[in-house]
């Protein structure tokens, strides 16, 4: 057998990784993650994209790094620029407010061009035409298990469109309007409302779309594997338009991952989303570690601390995800990956990580504690880096 022959079947599948040139070691050490637990042996290609040109450094120590082909894109202007009906002048003055209140980005223009790019713009790259699915990955992100299967292929084998794997609270502060923008949408189009949607995951008390409130639930969409034939629809490409059309990704500061979160959750069938369980990752400041010792560290698959795993946090959306699931444990889990009884228990103790000293709970969700010097770090008011 020659060495090609051996090499798995690809998917129509790629990385993609929105960077900026300055974050070029962060960029590096994410990739360096995903080819040592992965990717060395599949060689799937990566798509870094950026809204300015990548410097020839950047290519040069990224391209050195990847098992697969690496190719660099631009970002066309109108999918990282205000829509012409968004008033400049409101929106500034929106983002002024909100940064005065210590919302969390709340007064940068570029992390809402981001944030709506991810929602809107990612699946429509000229880039990205051939491919059915994506993993996004973050600059300064761990992954801490082997993966020895092809993800890609799991989705497809399993009929799955999101796959996530950490699930937490939005600040609500952040997305004022979405929920009624939602609530009109799924009004005026029914047909897009799946049957068996996972309504319960984002909404309490079994309540409907209309009568429910937003329990701020979203998955963590700076992981993610998904298909983009989902994002591509008809039925999503008109409820981003209608989003979008209210000019809110600027005026309040929208974010791509409770944009997803609520399409998915409304728009799929439940059991086209996939807990990816048993990836061990890491995004500042949380971590998923996947906690049954005998399958995931006497193995030796995984090197995170299970005491750390975010799932139990009562910040994580764990006991909403399971309840949406009907209890079922991890569901459409690979072969192998242990039910989570443990899971049921949310531990109402310290919190797993240093976030939880910048931020106070509220019955409503999270906010940043005004004056905290912690918190003002992740303040990124100003947009100093390139
Ligand atoms: N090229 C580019 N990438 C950006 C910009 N802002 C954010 N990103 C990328 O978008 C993703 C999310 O941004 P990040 O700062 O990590 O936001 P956070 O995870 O919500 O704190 C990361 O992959 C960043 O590298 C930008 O202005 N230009
Ligand atoms: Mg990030």
């Amino acid at each position: 057998m020659t060495a090609t022959s051996e090499r798995p079947q690809l998917e129509k599948a790629t990385f993609i990784m929105l960077v900026r040139n300055s974050e070029l070691h962060d960029a590096r050490s994410s990739i360096r993650y995903v080819e040592d637990r992965f990717n060395k042996n599949f060689h799937y290609p990566w798509l870094f994209l950026n809204d300015k040109p990548f410097s020839p450094e950047f290519i040069h120590m990224t391209r050195s790094l990847v098992s697969g082909n690496a190719t660099y894109g631009r970002i066309p202007k109108d999918a990282w620029s205000m829509p012409d009906w968004v008033d400049r002048q409101k929106a500034r003055e929106c983002m002024r407010a909100m940064a005065t209140k210590n919302i969390l980005y709340g007064g940068s223009e570029s992390y809402r061009h981001m944030c709506r790019f991810f929602s809107g713009f990612l699946w429509r790259h000229e880039l990205l035409a051939d491919y059915d699915y994506y993993w996004r990955v973050e600059p300064n992100t761990q992954l801490y298990c082997d993966l020895t299967y092809d993800p890609f292929t799991f989705m497809r084998e399993n009929n799955k469109t999101y796959g996530f794997v950490i699930n937490l609270l939005e600040f609500p502060s952040t997305i004022e309007s979405l929920w009624p923008t939602v609530q009109n949408f799924s009004r005026e189009h029914p047909e897009y409302i799946h049957p068996n949607n996972a309504l319960d995951f984002i909404v309490d008390d079994n309540k409907n779309i209309t009568e429910g409130g937003y329990n701020n639930c979203h998955f963590w969409s700076n992981f993610e594997i998904a298909s983009l034939k989902f994002w591509r629809s008809q039925a999503y490409r008109e409820f981003f338009d209608f989003l979008d059309r209210t000019g809110n990704f600027y005026y309040e500061r929208w974010g791509d991952a409770p944009v997803h979160s609520i399409a998915a959750s409304i728009m799929l069938d439940k059991d086209e989303i996939h807990w990816f369980y048993d990836i061990g990752y890491r995004h500042h400041p949380f971590t998923h570690c996947p906690e049954p010792k005998l399958e995931f560290h006497d193995s030796g698959r995984c090197y995170c601390n299970p005491t750390q795993n975010f799932d139990r946090d009562p910040y994580a959306c764990t006991k909403q995800y399971r309840r949406m699931r009907g209890d079922l444990g991890v569901p459409g889990r690979v072969p192998g990956v242990l039910e989570q009884p443990v899971l049921n228990r949310i531990d109402r103790g310290k919190g797993a990580n240093g976030l939880r000293s910048k931020l106070k709970m509220s019955t409503e969700g999270l906010e940043l504690m005004p004056g905290d010097k912690g918190a003002a770090q992740l303040l990124k008011i100003e947009d100093g880096r390139e």
